[in-house]
C-alpha cells in the first residue's frame, strides 16, 4: 500500500476502504484555466465534499466481470433505431462505434472524419473492429462505452460517476492551479508522465512515451493523491452536462460554489448542429490521441463535450463514492446487480 493510501485511511478511519479506490478529502480549488481553450475559462474557485475515486480507469478485466454478472449489452453493440435518428441515412444505422483510423499523410485538421471511422462491429470487445479483440488487454482501460454504459457499470459497482469538479479536483492531486497533474512542465527532465501523442497528429504517431494506442493502467507514475492515468490514455466521462464556459469566479469566499453539477441538459446541445438534439456530457483528461499540434487537452482544466450516445476507441471512465453528505452516501449502498 502506498503512503497516500495510508494517509487516506487515517483520514477516514471510520469507513472501510473500498477496494482500489483513493480518498480525496473535501476542499476547495481553482477550477478551469484562463490560459488555454475558451471553454476552460474563467478559472474560478469551487469546493467539493470528500469522496473516494477509483485509482485507475475501469479496465477491460473489470468491465468483463460487470458484463458477466449483469448481461449488460453496450450501446455500441445495439443497432440504432431509425425513430431515434430521424435525420440519419439508413445505411449508417448499424451497431458500431467510432474508431481512430489515421491517414498516412497530413490532412485538414478541421475535418475529423479524416481520422474517425464509424466502424461496424467495433465495441468494447473489438476495439478496432470485428477482427480485433481484447486478448491480453485486461489491464487496459475499457473503451467504446457510451454514457449509459458507464453509468450502468457505476450503479452495479455501488458507485457513481464523478462530477467535473470532483474529477478535476482529484486530477490536480493537491497542486492547485498547476498546468499539469504533476506540475507546470509537461515532460520534466524529458520524461513522459502520461500516455499522449508525440509527432504530428493524425498521421505521425512517434509513441516516444511507449504507447501508440491505450496503455496498461498504472504505466505512468500516479499524481499527488496516488491516482493513476487521470491525464491521457483515455478520456473519462463525468456526470456534468456540458456548458461552453465556466461560471464566473465568486467575488467573496462566502459564495464559492459547493459541489457544482454543471449546466442544464437543454443547454448541452451542440449549437453548431441545432437539428441534432442529443445532450452532451463533459469528458476530462485527454487521451493517447491528444497532440501538441491538435488538442492540448492533457491537462486537468481541459474539457470536451461528448454526446451521450457516442462511444469511441479513446473514451473510458472511472467511478467515485461520495462520503461528504447523506444524499450521496446512499449511492454507495446501491445493491450490486
Ligand atoms: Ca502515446
Ligand atoms: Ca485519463
Amino acid at each position: 500500500m502506498s503512503s497516500s493510501q495510508d494517509q487516506a485511511h487515517r483520514l477516514v478511519s471510520d469507513l472501510p476502504a473500498p477496494q482500489d479506490m483513493l480518498f480525496v478529502e473535501r476542499g476547495s480549488f481553482r477550477m478551469g484555466s484562463d490560459h488555454h481553450y475558451p471553454e476552460e475559462a474563467p478559472s474560478h474557485r469551487v469546493s467539493v465534499d470528500s469522496f473516494w475515486i477509483d485509482a485507475t480507469p475501469v479496465t477491460n478485466g473489470q468491465f468483463k466481470k460487470f458484463i458477466r454478472d449483469t448481461g449488460h449489452v453496450t450501446f455500441a453493440e445495439k443497432k440504432p433505431k431509425a425513430e431515434d435518428y430521424p435525420n440519419a441515412l439508413p445505411h449508417l444505422l448499424f451497431a458500431g462505434s467510432l474508431v481512430f483510423a489515421p491517414p498516412r499523410y497530413p490532412v485538414d485538421l478541421r475535418d475529423w472524419s479524416q481520422w474517425w471511422t464509424l466502424m461496424r462491429g467495433a465495441n468494447w470487445r473489438h476495439p478496432y473492429g470485428r477482427k480485433s479483440d481484447i486478448h491480453g488487454l485486461d489491464n487496459h482501460p475499457v473503451v467504446h462505452v457510451a454514457y449509459s454504459d458507464a453509468l450502468a457499470y457505476a450503479q452495479w459497482a455501488g458507485k457513481d460517476l464523478p462530477t467535473e469538479a470532483e474529477w478535476e479536483f482529484a486530477a490536480r492531486g493537491g497542486i492547485d492551479s498547476a498546468e499539469y497533474a504533476w506540475g507546470d512542465e509537461f515532460t520534466p527532465d524529458g520524461k513522459h508522465l502520461a500516455n499522449t501523442w508525440q509527432g504530428s497528429f493524425p498521421h505521425e504517431n512517434l509513441a516516444t512515451d511507449g504507447y501508440e494506442r491505450t496503455s496498461p493502467v498504472m504505466s505512468y507514475p500516479p499524481n499527488g493523491y496516488g491516482i493513476y492515468d487521470m491525464i491521457g490514455n483515455v478520456w473519462e466521462w463525468t456526470s456534468d452536462w456540458y456548458t461552453n464556459q465556466h461560471t464566473a469566479d465568486a467575488r467573496k469566499a462566502c459564495c464559492i460554489p459547493e459541489n457544482p453539477r454543471g449546466g442544464s441538459e437543454e443547454a448541452s446541445y451542440d449549437p453548431n448542429q441545432p437539428e441534432i438534439k442529443i445532450p452532451r456530457k463533459v469528458i476530462k483528461g485527454g487521451s493517447h490521441l491528444c497532440a501538441p499540434n491538435y488538442c492540448r487537452r492533457y491537462r486537468p482544466a481541459a474539457r470536451h463535450a461528448e454526446p451521450v450516445d457516442t462511444s469511441t476507441s479513446h473514451v473510458g471512465f472511472r467511478c467515485v463514492i461520495r462520503t461528504g453528505n447523506e444524499k450521496c452516501q446512499s449511492l454507495s449502498v446501491t445493491p450490486q446487480g
